[in-house]
């Protein structure tokens, strides 16, 4: 059945397809066209010709998938197993036709056709498996590996239902399902013969000295591939991600028989809904059974899988970390120490100790947050419910610290009030944490494990986050990246850092004018793209784009960004022309979504929203103001909206964003960043240097201070007559007309309480953005700051992060 038949006769290049011509590849279009998708040209549809060329380009990616896969396995490599709740991967066939270096005969055969390449990729579902930051970080990571000969696997779960969908009803957020699924994706390949049973709940007896697990009930993890192919078509991996499938002990039959036809499969409905939906990232309530299983079935397939690799060619599970490494994205996977030492111990005849060592050493954690509320527990009662064995182990492990380390003060432990702390867990059982910005690590150690820290000094460590200049130059912004082959040559791609030839350009004006028009050409593109997608019109192109994407937290303070919004529009009002100045005309673009659940979040849209409906048909503004909030904000959106960018919002409360991705996505892109010395902001200024960053706001430390100050919210209101304006404006029902109270907990908030001070940074904020004003005025000099940042942004490629990690953390070579 699924295994192996040796064969005769067949060569590895038997069917390894040349360099196409385009005859060729126009045959191979045609072909699949036909014969895969089963349609004939004349009747074909846009999906049709998407899934004929994605064919096409998934065939040229699979010779370099077989041959890394028997590389690894002929070198007997050391590999990688990045384990995520989350990839946020988007839309794959323009990317893996850039990475095969097929885009331009890809356009040139399907022009020749009266096809455009740009329709047909954007026909492609976006997949949508993740929340944010933590999940796109885990699809550039990914890419990377590929591109550096990484052999590696991402481990993930395929949900039925990604991200929510989002929509506006009167400015108000509406989450309907997310489908991507509904169509056909060629880039899966089913493995029905790598499938896992994963157990959940029972008992646990002592037998013969050994602890024996019977689970109440198993399901099925079934493998699904998706090839990765890294930039320029030299190493392909693999994400694998599992899907729940019920098995059949889960449908009874005797109750079936009985005519009990809904009870005989309510376990199947159980089963299935464990890669039913990502969670959202609010879930702050607990008795999240759902969550925790999902983290286990993931954690234990792959963890199984990773053995069952391993076993294929070796026989001593002691030499384990020699040859493989798990890296655990955040604390969702953390329950890996626990699976893999149960493995070892129960099923291996492990002694806990050394079970202990090797996972250890295997093991990685990389901490994505500070965030209380996202910081995970699980109380004893879930954990001893749903894994029991997993219990005994943990409590083990933490009387196996102090063994180790010594006495320890009280609430240090893995366990406390009641719960399992999952960060001290992953801790514990890893021979690396890291951090994802020098500043988040130096608050991983002060603040959030400083006894761990000195018990295992050196465990910690920074690995600052990257992007993939691929997605987010080379294929966000094709006239960009073809300034800069045109101006340095090629090979940026793949070494960032030579983005710094880019300043030998900076005074020439011929250069900043073709930079400028790069710029200009991607804010039509996107003004096209809005007046077609959702019908906003008439958006000037010759404006500030002043842009803001990414999730909806409070912390993130798009508040402090809408607030600024309404009090430059008051100032349009009061002063029309500005003392004769003018006004330099902006263009605010909001993107985001706020979880279902949080409330707070979710006013801050629908205040955005009234803010655009009323300054959007004010006359005396227009010219100069203009709000937009596209929904459904997504990977895909991102890569029009970053291009168009003139300045990044990146204005965090200090010390609250672990690390920022956008923030560097803005700046590759020649965005200059109006900013708080927060996560990756602190090292992007550092690199591009404090004259092309406008830098604003309290610092960490000062935040601290700020929010011990009694009555702070207060006085910072009454000390700012511009938000006090702003906060009565909106008090009065300016934006809310007939609902003067829509905002009355919004407005109370900023003059009582004001966790996130965006009062005490408003006018710090304000002074910002008007230097932000004096500085387009001339463009000159604008320009050439943009392109500053363009050349400094090397060290943020994600292929410098995964140098790092192959280094200090994994201690594996690149196989190329
Ligand atoms: C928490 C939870 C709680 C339970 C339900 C699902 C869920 C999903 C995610 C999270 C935590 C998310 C943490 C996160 O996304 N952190 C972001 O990581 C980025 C990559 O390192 C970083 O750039 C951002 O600053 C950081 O907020």
């Amino acid at each position: 059945m699924s295994e192996r038949l040796p064969v005769r006769g067949v060569e590895r290049d038997d069917l390894t397809l040349p360099d196409p011509t385009p005859d060729h590849f126009r045959w191979w279009l045609l072909h699949h066209l036909q014969y895969t998708v089963g349609k004939d040209p004349q009747h074909a549809s846009l999906t049709d010709w998407r899934l004929a060329l994605t064919h096409t380009i998934r065939d040229r990616a699979l010779t370099p998938w077989f041959e890394s896969t028997r590389k690894t396995w002929a070198e007997d490599r050391k590999r990688v197993h990045y384990l995520s709740m989350e990839f946020l991967i988007g839309r794959l066939l323009e990317d893996a036709t850039i990475n095969l270096g097929l885009r331009d005969i890809a356009a040139e055969v399907l022009e020749g056709l009266g096809l455009s390449f740009a329709e047909l990729t954007e026909d492609e579902p976006d997949a949508a498996l993740g929340n944010g930051g933590l999940g796109r970080l885990a699809a550039c990571y990914m890419e990377s590996m590929a591109t550096l000969g990484c052999p590696g696997f991402g481990y993930g779960l395929r949900y039925e239902h990604g991200l929510f969908r989002q929509s506006f009803d009167h400015g108000r957020q509406v989450e309907t399902p997310e489908d991507w699924l509904a169509t056909e994706n060629p880039w899966n390949f089913t493995r029905p013969e790598s499938a896992y049973d994963v157990g959940f709940g029972g008992h646990v007896a002592a037998e013969d000295g050994h602890q024996v697990w019977t689970p109440r009930s198993r399901v099925k993890a079934a493998a699904h591939d998706t090839p990765v192919v890294g930039y320029g078509g030299n190493w392909a991996n693999t994400l694998r991600l599992w899907a729940a499938i019920p098995t059949a002990d889960f449908f009874d039959l005797d109750r079936f028989n009985a005519g009990e036809f809904i009870a005989a499969s309510s376990h199947e409905a159980l089963a299935r809904s464990l890669s039913r939906v990502l969670y959202p990232n609010d879930s702050t309530e607990s008795g999240k059974e759902l969550r925790l299983s999902q983290e286990y079935f993931l954690t234990s397939a792959s963890v199984q899988d990773i053995l069952r690799r391993y076993q294929t060619n070796h026989t001593d599970l002691s030499k384990l970390p020699e040859f493989v490494a798990i890296q655990m994205n955040d604390t969702h996977p953390a329950i890996a120490g626990p699976e893999l030492i149960r493995l070892l111990v129960d099923e291996h005849g492990f002694g806990f100790d050394a079970a202990a060592d090797i996972t250890t050493e295997v093991l990685g954690y990389t901490n994505h947050t500070l965030l209380p509320e996202a910081l995970e527990r699980w109380s004893i009662g879930l954990m001893s419910k749903v894994l029991p064995r997993h219990l005994q182990i943990i409590e083990r492990l933490d009387h196996r610290e102090i063994e180790l380390c010594g006495p320890r003060p009280y609430g240090v432990g893995l366990i406390g009030e009641g719960a399992v702390k999952m960060g001290e867990l992953a801790f514990v059982t890893s021979h690396k944490v890291n951090g994802v910005s020098a500043l988040h690590t130096d608050l991983v150690k002060r603040d959030l494990f400083p006894v761990l820290d000195q018990r295992h000094p050196g465990r910690i460590l920074n690995v600052t986050n990257g992007v993939t200049p691929r997605r987010w130059l080379k294929l966000a912004n094709r006239p960009l990246a073809a300034l800069v082959t045109d101006t340095i040559g090629e090979g940026w791609e793949t070494d960032l850092d030579r983005l710094v030839e880019l300043e030998n350009h900076i005074d020439d004006p011929g250069f900043l004018d073709a930079f400028g028009q790069t710029k200009h050409l991607a804010k039509v593109r996107l003004t096209e793209w809005l007046s077609e997608r959702f019908g906003i019109d008439d958006i000037p192109t010759d404006a500030l784009y002043d842009i803001q994407v990414k999730r909806q937290h409070e912390y993130k303070r798009q508040l402090l960004n809408i607030l600024w919004t309404i009090a430059r529009w008051q100032r349009i009002k009061r002063d029309p022309t500005n003392g004769g100045a003018g006004w330099v005309p902006r263009v605010k673009i909001f993107g985001g979504k706020a979880a279902g659940s949080y409330q707070a979040a979710k006013d801050i849209i629908r205040l955005i929203n009234d803010v655009a409906e009323v300054v959007n048909n004010d006359p005396d503004t227009r010219d100069h103001l203009r709000v937009i909030y596209p929904p459904n904000y997504d990977v895909s959106m991102a890569e029009k909206l970053i291009p168009a960018a003139d300045l990044s919002e990146q204005i965090s409360t200090a010390g609250m964003e672990a690390s920022g991705t956008g923030n560097m996505k803005f700046a590759l892109n020649g965005a200059l960043t109006i900013g708080t010395l927060d996560g990756a902001n602190v090292e992007i200024r550092e690199h591009v240097g404090a004259d092309n960053f406008f830098l604003f706001g309290l610092t960490t430390d000062e935040v601290a201070a700020e929010r011990g100050r009694g009555g702070h919210a207060r006085a910072a209101v009454e000390a700012s007559q511009a938000l006090r304006d702003v906060l009565q404006a909106i008090a009065e029902g300016t934006f809310s007309p007939g609902d003067q109270h829509r905002y009355g907990s919004l407005v109370d908030n900023m003059w009582n309480s004001d966790w996130f001070l965006v009062a005490s940074d408003f006018d710090s904020y304000d002074a910002a953005q008007s230097k932000v004003d004096e500085v387009y005025r001339d463009p000159a000099s604008w320009q050439r700051k943009a392109v500053v940042n363009i050349a400094r942004m090397g060290f943020f490629s994600s292929d410098r992060s995964i140098r790092e990690y192959m280094e200090k953390i994994w201690d594996v070579e690149s196989a190329l």
